[in-house]
C-alpha cells in the first residue's frame, strides 16, 4: 500500500535514482494544497451514509428487478450485503483520496472483486452503476462552495472521480 510519497520513492528506488526536481515539486504542490484534500475526505466521510443510501435507492429505482423476488438484492440479507458493499467501496475511495494514491483501493478492495461477484452471481454492471451514483453525489459534495474558502478544486475533483471510475471499471 502506497501513498503519493511512498509511490514516488518506490519508483525512484526501482530505477536506483534520486528523486527528480519535478517529482519533488509535484509533491510539494500536493502538500501546499493538502487542505483541499482533507476537506474533500472530511466531506465525503461525513456524508457517507447519505451517499450510500441515496445511490442505492436510485439504483433500485432504475433497476427494480434487483429488489424483486429472485433479484440479487432481494431479501434483507442481500440488501444489507449490497449496502455494505457500497459502503466498503466508498470507504476505500476515501482512503485513496486521503493517500493521493489508488493502491490501497486496488489492493485491498478491487483486487479479485469481479471474480467474487461472478462467483456469487452478483451483477457487477449494477454495482458499477451504483458506484457511478456515489461518484456523482460525492463530487457534488466536494464541489459545494458553501462554508469553505473558494478555490480551484478541479484537479482534486477529477482525481476523486478517477478513483470511483477505477472501482466501477473493476466490476463492470
Ligand atoms: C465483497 N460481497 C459479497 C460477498 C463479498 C463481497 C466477499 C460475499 C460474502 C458476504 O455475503 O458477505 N467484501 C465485499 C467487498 C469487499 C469485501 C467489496 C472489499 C474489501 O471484503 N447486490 C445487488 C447490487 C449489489 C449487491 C447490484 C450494489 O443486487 C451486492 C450492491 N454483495 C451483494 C450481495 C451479496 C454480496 C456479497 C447481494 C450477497 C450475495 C449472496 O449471498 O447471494
Amino acid at each position: 500500500m502506497f501513498d503519493a510519497f511512498t509511490k514516488v520513492v518506490s519508483q525512484a528506488d526501482t530505477r536506483g535514482e534520486m528523486l527528480s526536481p519535478g517529482q519533488i515539486d509535484a509533491l510539494g504542490q500536493m502538500v501546499a494544497e493538502s487542505n483541499k484534500r482533507l476537506d474533500a475526505v472530511n466531506r465525503i466521510t461525513g456524508n457517507a451514509s447519505a451517499i450510500v443510501s441515496n445511490a442505492a435507492r436510485a439504483l433500485f429505482d432504475e433497476q427494480a428487478q434487483l429488489i424483486a423476488p429472485g433479484g440479487n438484492a432481494y431479501t434483507n440479507r442481500r440488501m444489507a450485503a449490497c449496502l455494505r458493499d457500497m459502503e466498503i467501496i466508498l470507504r476505500y475511495v476515501t482512503y485513496a483520496v486521503f493517500a493521493g494514491d489508488s493502491s490501497v483501493l486496488n489492493d485491498r478492495c478491487l483486487n479479485g472483486l469481479r471474480e467474487t461477484y461472478l462467483a456469487l452471481g452478483v451483477p457487477g454492471a449494477s454495482v458499477a452503476v451504483g458506484v457511478g451514483k456515489m461518484k456523482d453525489a460525492a463530487l457534488a459534495i466536494v464541489n459545494d462552495p458553501a462554508g469553505i474558502t473558494p478555490g480551484d478544486c478541479s484537479a482534486l475533483a477529477s482525481e476523486v472521480a478517477g478513483y470511483f471510475d477505477l472501482a466501477a471499471a473493476a466490476v463492470a
